[in-house]
């Protein structure tokens, strides 16, 4: 049998096959037919929420990416704002080459509401410029419930000045529920990137043409091996995914108390006055608060089964071993985060001097910065 061409899967990019039901592309004859085609996984994510990983190589993608430089385009770059600093696409600079880009901070539904979203939009400013990135602007939107579309349009039809526009960052930020959303804002709702809760979901480049003959582009994101949502199971995963707004809890700390999220992350209180520590996590995590004495103990006891996620003893032996960061809070007017990539942070008033210790798994990026509410 020779190989026939049968274009490209709308959901997810990949090239359509009808050879091989095990290797990604597969499409039954049956289904080529139809006026949009999509592939059989994505036909499951769709239709059964199922979790589809393929073994795609980060070659695969950084090629795609690494094409944009030989092109005239805005680069729109999407990140996370629930997990900033996990879902930075690094080293975009080397593969725009000179083209413009936007910076997007997607999911800004899920920040409490008090926050003050100029301030946000500063702060991811001046944080690009440190990790050499300089925008052209910072538009924070959410693509799932289509909150400020209309100012992303503008800025991309301003600065795109006639060219086309990737869609580029890390995997899971909502790169595809955003064109998805700008797609069903413009009337052609019939087309339908598939999107997931779990990361990896688009493939391939995928093609949109818009109405001067030019294109939007979505690509596969690339995997930041250190966001925490890459060392547990997909369930657990979507429970440390927050799905609404965050309500921040509150705890009144003493000196030597600890606080554990789930079985992710324990936050010593290990000097200083009482004072709150304010916890911005997925509403539902559990969080259990003891004795900073008794906190080994605990962990040893109780990790995947009270502390959880990870869910079950095997989950939590197969997390990379505990390591420590230590957080030195000086006296200040301003409060300062400490962020767990992928988990959330905490916050705290700079009233009293303190010490922090967060352990978390090795290679979950622990960081602090300037209090964003
Ligand atoms: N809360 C919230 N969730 C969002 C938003 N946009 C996307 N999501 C969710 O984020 C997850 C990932 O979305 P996708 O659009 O598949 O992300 P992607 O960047 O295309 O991911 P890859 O194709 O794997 O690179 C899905 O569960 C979306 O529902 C948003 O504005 N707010
Ligand atoms: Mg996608």
């Amino acid at each position: 049998m020779t190989e026939q061409m049968h274009g490209s899967c709308a959901g997810c990019g990949i090239a359509i096959q009808t050879a091989d039901a095990k290797k990604p592309g597969y499409a039954p004859e049956s289904a080529l037919g139809r006026k949009v085609v999509i592939c059989q996984r994505c036909y499951r994510i769709k239709h059964y929420n199922e979790v589809a990983p393929v073994g795609m190589g980060d070659d695969d993608f950084l090629k795609i990416l690494d094409g944009i430089g030989s092109t005239e385009s805005l680069v729109v770059m999407v990140v996370d704002i629930f997990d900033f600093q996990g879902s930075w696409l690094k080293g975009l600079p080397r593969f725009v080459g000179k083209n413009p880009i936007l910076l997007v901070g997607n999911k800004v539904d899920l920040l409490p509401r008090n926050i003050n979203l100029n301030r946000v939009r500063n702060w991811m400013q001046h944080e690009a410029k440190e990790r050499g990135l300089r925008p052209e602007d910072v538009v924070l939107i959410s693509a799932q419930k289509g909150l400020h579309i209309d100012e992303l349009l503008n800025r991309i039809g301003e600065l795109r000045k006639g060219r086309d526009v990737y869609i580029v960052g890390v995997t899971n930020v909502g790169k595809s529920t955003m064109i998805n959303r700008i797609l069903h804002d413009y009337g052609a709702a019939e087309l339908e990137i598939t999107t997931s809760p779990f990361p990896g979901t688009t493939l391939d480049k995928i093609e949109i043409p818009l109405e001067d003959g030019r294109s939007i582009f979505d690509t596969p994101g690339i995997i930041n091996r250190d966001q925490i949502g890459h060392m547990v199971s997909p369930t657990d995963l979507r429970k440390i995914t927050p799905t609404s707004r965050i309500n921040s809890k509150v705890y009144q700390l003493d000196a030597g108390q600890s606080l554990f999220l789930g079985g992710l992350a324990r936050i010593d209180f290990a000097r200083g006055e009482r004072q709150p520590l304010i916890v911005y996590v997925d509403n539902d995590l559990y969080i259990h608060r003891t004795k900073l004495e008794k906190a080994d103990e605990v962990m040893q006891k109780h990790h995947g089964t009270l502390l959880v996620p990870p869910t079950g003893e095997e989950a939590a032996k197969a997390l990379p071993p505990f390591v420590k960061h230590t957080f030195k809070i000086n006296k200040s007017t301003t409060t300062t985060d400490i962020v767990i990539s992928g988990l959330g942070w905490v916050s705290i008033q700079g009233k009293h001097e303190a010490s922090v210790v967060v352990h978390a798994p090795k290679g979950v990026s622990v960081g602090m910065r300037k209090g964003l509410i």
